[in-house]
């Protein structure tokens, strides 16, 4: 029987600019040179302590989170790799303290590009599945240069969003509007080859990710929604739950992905100004619009996070996303509280 032909990353990527016009050429562009960055950051992952990567870099980024070097080296792989290529008017990071503007030298596009380089940043020295998100938006064009405002755009707006999961495989995951599709890095063949398309998340799950050790911070209806997965076939919900928690939200993410489940990290009252740990931008946005495109939904309780209108690049936001009709759950039981 002959072979099944592998679909290369390069080749779906033209099929989908033939097809429906979704992929212009200049996202094209950006999207194979993303993931040659992403195939540059996996070597700097797999190579770990041979390569000098692992351990802690002398700097705070602008959330005052201590860098690991590889949080440094994955930036700047991005940046180098994006900067010249003529797609770009600009980038922001989780570790950059301002957007970076494509330096004059290069021609400007038309893009916008958001990543967070090294998710999960606390499981690299320990060797547990690590990755790199990235959002694309496209920068208005009534505006002349570009400025951070440019960037404050609604996750609705997103024209690309994706990941890249450094774990026993390293997988690139990706939506352009249009579902969700899954690469997996080829190392032989140096590619991502496709595996698999159109992922749909289960509408109901027994599986949920959160920090418990977080528990006493969260707010009622938070605390209400655990409290009923805990209490298992014998409480209201009639069932038992199994919790998981990797400390990556790419790692937690991709798990949902592949066999369903709700990830949340809420708000909490420690810090009740920054509405949650994880950044709107980088890691919500991205995260939520490629769950939505397979079937899921996403939240921060009290609205969809796609609808959020950012009032500055590093906010944060409570995040509760996955299976549907979990998410519908924990969105009823905050507005009964409300
Ligand atoms: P990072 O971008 O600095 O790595 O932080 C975000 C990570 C998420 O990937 C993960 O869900 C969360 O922080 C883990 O937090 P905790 O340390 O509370 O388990
Ligand atoms: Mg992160």
């Amino acid at each position: 029987m002959a072979q099944q032909q592998k679909i290369s990353l390069t080749r779906y990527l033209v099929e989908q600019q033939r097809a429906d016009g979704l992929i212009p050429g200049q996202l094209r562009l950006l999207l194979e040179v993303v993931a040659r960055a992403c195939k540059s950051i996996s070597q700097a992952v797999n190579k770990g302590a041979l390569g000098g990567v692992l351990g802690t870099a002398e700097s705070e980024n602008v959330q005052g989170e201590i860098q690991k070097k590889l949080d440094i080296i994955a930036n700047e792989v991005l940046i180098e790799a994006n900067e010249w290529g003529g797609h770009l008017a600009a980038m922001a990071s989780e570790e950059m303290d301002s957007i970076y503007v494509v330096p004059n030298r290069y021609p400007q596009g038309e893009y916008l590009l958001m990543f967070d380089p090294l998710d999960g940043s606390s499981n690299i020295d320990v060797n547990v599945s690590i990755g790199t998100i990235f959002s694309v938006l496209k920068k208005p064009d009534d505006t002349p240069g570009v400025q951070e405002a440019d960037f404050l755009q609604a996750g609705t707006q997103q024209v690309a969003a994706g990941y890249c999961i450094y774990g026993p495989q390293t997988t690139l995951v990706l939506t352009v509007g249009n579902g969700v599709d899954m690469f997996t890095l080829d190392r032989e063949q140096g590619s991502f080859v496709l595996t698999q398309q159109d992922i749909q998340i289960p509408a109901d799950t027994k599986e949920f990710a959160i920090n418990m050790s977080n528990m006493r911070h969260w707010d009622e209806p938070m605390k209400r929604y655990i409290d009923e997965c805990l209490a298992g076939k014998e409480g209201p919900r009639g069932k038992d739950f199994n919790m998981r928690w990797i400390a990556s939200m790419v790692a937690d993410v991709h798990r949902i992905l592949m066999r369903g489940g709700v990830f949340m990290y809420p708000w909490d009252k420690r810090e009740p100004e920054k509405a949650g740990k994880l950044r709107l931008m980088y890691e919500a946005n991205p995260m939520s619009w490629l769950v939505e495109q397979a079937g899921g939904a996403a939240t921060n309780g009290k609205q969809r996070i796609l609808d959020l209108k950012p009032t500055k690049l590093h906010e944060r936001v409570s995040v509760m996303l996955g299976s549907r009709n979990e998410v519908e759950r924990l969105t009823q039981y905050h507005a009964e509280k409300a």
